[in-house]
């Protein structure tokens, strides 16, 4: 596989990089991750070109975290909020601009600018251990550490988690939220699969993880974002009440033989079953001359094309909204991605979304599309037409 959000040129398509995807899973722990994983300055760098901003729904949901945060867990006296992966700062702007001491840490300078020209306080690095302490020098403790995204992206969670028990103050809330493993593997989401993602988490294995350094999950709330998320309320051990919704999150991983190796082979038959439709799908469309377009030049769409063996033939171009995308080839099969105008200047007779997860927004957006008599193309939790 090459990287997710290595969109590139036709220059550089001699050096691109691939790497072997696969993910093991550890009997003892529970924890899901990638066994191969390319060096971080890779993936995260100044032309990363992801901007969470690109989604409304999104940027929504963020600021009614942000509200919630400060509105349950931050103290009256001068709190202090950190977000690890802070991207373009859509998170915490609405801390800048209530003027709340915030920190977004974020290694890709491409995001972290646009996060510094809306005002966030960005420390453009990755986040280990030894950042935690400089920030506590800098500023002292945390209230509220947020990793919304983020702690799933970092290879080794276990330096991150010792950075945020010593970052987070005594009665501080750690907010992690992540795609759900048990999500992926029910709705047969295998295109989450890919290089920026290392972990994929499950309430089994964000309890052990966090556990290691004396910090404890006390609620669970399921998110409708990204396919399936969860997010996991964390604080220092003992400090908390624990909701029951962890033991029920635990209970039902194991009535649903989330962590046994036949779930992960049955998954396994279920994404070389989507394969086979999906790519018989398109050549019957090619045969009747239908003309399809890729919607959304997604990381997860790095997956399904490579994995399943999609090329410029079946899917001309892939249409998408972010500008540094425009232009470039989709990384391995070489598929140009050109703007959504392109999209919308000559409608094709199939969109093929690859934006499955944020697709009520897409299609509430694209309704023209639709009522010119425009298909579209799905593929989780299943092969089909809408
Ligand atoms: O974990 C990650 C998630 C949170 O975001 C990262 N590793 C990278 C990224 O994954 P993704 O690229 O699969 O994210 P999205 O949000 O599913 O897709 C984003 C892409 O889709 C952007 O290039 C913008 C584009 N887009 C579009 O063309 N039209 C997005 C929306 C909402 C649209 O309407």
């Amino acid at each position: 596989m090459p990287l997710a959000n290595g969109f590139l040129t036709p220059d550089q398509f001699a050096g691109e990089y691939f790497f072997d995807l696969a993910a093991g899973a550890c009997p003892r722990c529970r924890h899901v991750q990638l066994v191969e994983q390319p060096e971080r300055e890779r993936m995260f760098h100044d032309r990363y070109p992801f901007f969470t901003a690109s989604s409304t729904r999104m940027a929504a949901h963020f600021e009614r975290l942000a509200g919630e945060i400060g509105a349950s867990y931050l103290p009256a006296a001068d709190p202090f909020v950190v977000e690890i992966g802070s991207n373009d700062g859509t998170f915490l702007r609405h801390f800048a601009q209530s003027g709340i001491r915030h920190l977004g840490i974020e290694p890709s300078a491409s995001v972290a600018q646009v996060a510094t020209a809306l005002g966030v306080n960005t420390d453009c690095r990755f986040f280990d251990a030894a950042l935690a302490s400089e920030v506590i020098a800098a500023h002292g403790q945390a209230h509220a550490v947020i990793a919304a995204n983020a702690l799933s992206h970092i290879s080794n969670p276990g330096a991150v988690v010792e950075g945020i028990k010593a970052l987070l103050a005594p009665g501080g809330v750690c907010i992690v939220e992540d795609p759900y493993w048990g999500d992926v593997v029910e709705q047969t989401a295998f295109d989450q699969i890919y290089d920026e993602h290392a972990s994929y988490f499950s309430v089994a294995s964000v309890q052990y993880l966090f556990g290691q350094f004396d910090l404890a999950v006390f609620d669970l709330q399921r998110q409708p974002v990204h396919g399936g998320s969860v997010r996991y309320l964390i604080g220092h051990a003992g400090q908390h009440e624990v909701s029951a919704r962890v033991s029920q999150g635990l209970a039902q991983e194991e009535a649903t033989g989330l962590h046994r190796p036949e779930i992960r082979a049955a998954f396994q038959d279920r994404v070389t079953a989507a394969g086979r439709d999906l790519m018989a799908l398109l050549g019957d469309l090619k045969r009747q001359g239908k003309r399809v377009v890729g919607y959304g030049a997604t990381s997860k769409s790095t997956t399904t094309i490579n994995h399943f063996g999609m090329t410029a033939d079946l899917v001309p171009f892939i249409c998408d909204t972010t500008p540094a995308k425009h232009g470039t080839f989709t990384p391995g099969a070489h598929i140009p991605v050109r703007s959504h105008d392109e999209f919308a200047a000559a409608y094709p007779d199939r969109a093929l979304l690859f934006l499955w997860n944020h697709a009520a927004e897409v299609l509430a957006k694209e309704r023209a599309f639709t009522a010119g008599g425009g298909k579209w193309i799905v593929y989780v939790p299943r092969v089909g037409e809408l």
